[in-house]
Parts: structure tokens; sequence; C-alpha cells
């Protein structure tokens, strides 16, 4: 790994705010190319063009562009030893995954939603995200005009992310729980992954960076509703003095009654929509739909979250028969065994 670690990203991406903490957290030095700074350094272009994208090199030592975050997280954990963000037990580790891709996958449909569907929430992410890319000392023409179609592009991504007529509700919904959720654990827990953070914890908080700190309803309605969730936010941009031991991971055998409440809120939204999205790629469909606790979800498929059930479930088979049985446990405590057996 070439130190510092080179990557493009900005402020109102959560995948950026995700990836910046945890390079923090694990003290890994970086250079944060902002707005146009990566295209004037001459860095590669990635063939689907993500934030982050971080400069690596290729097994010839060339520099290539690398997005995803939740493969780089287990990159970086390879490249550079210690305070890592892997739980040791692979009962865990598993656990971890499950939470970060439910944080990745499913809370940002409720970032997305919260951004781009109420008028004062557009006027403030039109507003202010593009400066992040045209530049602090843009003329104000250019803002504007950057404005306009900035949000017109991700308005249309609604329909992507699934935020509609039917889901609207039970993405708020689904949001509101998560606040609840997640302030019940933190009364007895500093991470999701007990007394030090797992990967799932940066996940969250940076879908979290936007939606309780940045997007005016959900920011609202996250502090009037958990001041410890907001300030838990805060407090995770920067761990790097946090010292973690090994005995501050969470037992996998042993979870909490809040931790095991937060994972059974994954069987009311995500995983049955996992499942769906999965069956219905596989059946050659573009959309789909399942029928929820809180009303119909209907979207677009998408060919990524399939593969992100495949990982899963590779993680899974990896485990040796003992650790299996282990995860099961928790897996049936929390009503997501279909999360590996269903059939897709
Ligand atoms: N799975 C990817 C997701 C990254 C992602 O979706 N990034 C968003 C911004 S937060 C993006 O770049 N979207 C495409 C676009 O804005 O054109 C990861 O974990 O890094």
């Amino acid at each position: 790994m070439v130190l510092p670690v080179a990557f493009k990203g900005a402020p109102g991406s959560p995948y950026t705010r995700k990836m910046t903490a945890v390079l923090r957290y694990r003290r890994i030095p970086y250079r944060y190319l902002l707005g146009s700074a990566a295209d004037k350094a001459g860095m590669p272009k990635p063939k689907v063009e993500l934030l982050p994208t971080f400069y690596l090199p290729d097994a010839q030592g060339v520099l290539e562009a690398v997005t995803d975050s939740t493969p780089l997280i287990r990159r970086f954990e390879n490249d550079v030893v210690g305070r890592s963000v892997i739980p040791s037990d692979p009962v865990l580790a598993l656990i971890d995954a499950v939470l970060e891709d439910f944080a990745d996958e499913w809370v940002t449909k409720a970032m997305f939603h919260y951004r781009w569907v109420f008028a004062d929430a557009i006027a403030k992410a039109g507003a202010v995200l593009p400066v992040h890319f045209v530049g602090i000392t843009a003329n104000p023409s250019v803002l504007d005009t950057a404005q306009t179609q900035f949000a017109q592009r991700q308005i249309a991504r609604l329909a992507v992310v699934g935020s509609n007529q039917h889901t609207a509700a039970i993405i708020e919904s689904g949001y509101e729980r998560l606040v609840d959720l997640l302030d019940a654990h933190l009364q007895t827990h500093a991470f999701l992954m007990g007394q030090r953070p797992g990967a799932s914890d940066f996940a969250l908080y940076g879908q979290l960076t936007q939606l309780a700190h940045f997007d005016p309803v959900s920011a609202a309605l996250t502090l009037e509703r958990s001041r410890r969730v907001f300030a838990w936010v805060e407090m995770l941009e920067d761990l790097s003095g946090l010292e973690p031991m090994e005995g501050d991971w969470a037992g996998a055998d042993a979870l909490s009654p809040t931790l095991l409440a937060l994972l059974s809120e994954l069987s009311q939204g995500y995983l049955p929509v996992l499942l769906a999205n999965a069956r219905a790629l596989a059946q050659g469909e573009k959309q789909m739909s399942v029928d929820l606790p809180s009303g119909r979800w209907q979207q677009a498929v998408v060919p990524y979250q399939a593969k992100c059930l495949r990982w899963l479930r590779e993680q899974f088979v990896a485990l040796d028969e003992k650790a299996q049985a282990r995860a099961q446990a928790t897996f049936e405590a929390t009503g997501l065994t279909d999360l590996i057996y269903a059939s897709v």
C-alpha cells in the first residue's frame, strides 16, 4: 500500500464519510482529493464513477481507480495491521458484515428519500452540494446552473433507489424505528459491535452524517428523537484517539437485547427486499415488488444488491460447522434465517 492513500470524495457522500472515518480510526494516512483535484492530478478513471474512488497500485504497481467501500475496507485490513474494524470472531464478523450491508444498501434509501423528496431538503442539498464539486470560488451563475442540473439528476434517481409514493411511508417509519433502536443500544454500548467499532458502525455513521446532520427533515426528527444518536455521529467522525482492546468486541453468542432488536429490524424491510430483488433479477425482470409488514415495496431491480447477498452467503459458507451453528442461532433469534437459506 502506498501511503498516504489517495482518493476522491465529497462531504455529501455517505460512503466517502464512511471511509474517511475508517481511515482516521485506523490511523492510515490519506490524501482526500476534493472536487476536481483528482482529475487535475491526472488520476485514472474507474469503470463506474462512484464516490469515493481510491487510487491504488494494481499487480504491476500501476495506479488504478478502485471503488466500493466494503471490499476496500477488507483490502486495507490486509495491507495495514492493527486497529482492525473486522471483528476477530468470524461469527461476529458475519453479523458486522450483515449490518454493514443494511446501512450501505437499505439505510441509504432513507438518506436519498429525505434529501430529494422534501422541498426544504432539495433546496439545501441543491444549493450546497454542487459547491463541493464546482469549487468554493465558483461564480454564482455557474453554481446556479450546477444546482439545477444536480438536483434534477438526483431526483430522477429516486426511482432507482426505491423512494416513490408507495414506499415513502415505509421508508419514514423504518428510519424512525432505526433511530429509536440505535438510541436504546447506545445507552449501554458505545458501538454496534460493542465497546469498539466494526465496519458496520462506520457504514451506519456514513449514512447518518447526512440523515442526522445535513438533510433538514431527517436531521430535525433525529435530534428530536435522540440526542444520543445525534452526538454519536459527531463522535464517530474521528476515533483516532480510541485505544481498542480485544475484549471490547461484543460476544457473538451473548449479543445484547438491544443489538438483537436492531438485527430483528432487518427482517422488516432490508431482508425481504434483498431476497425479492435477487429473485426478480434471476427471472430477468426489471422491476421487483414484495409485501412488507408496513406496506408493499416496489422498485427497479438493482443487480449490485444480488451480489451483496451472494457475498454474505459466501461468508457464511466459509465458516466452519461450529461457527455456522453459532451464526445460525443468532439468525434464528432475529428472524433472519432466510438470509442464508431462502432460495433465490
Ligand atoms: N457500494 C459503493 C457505493 C458508492 C456510491 O453509491 N456512491 C455514490 C455517492 S455517495 C455515487 O457516487 N453515486 C453515483 C453518482 O453520484 O453519480 C460503496 O460502498 O462505495
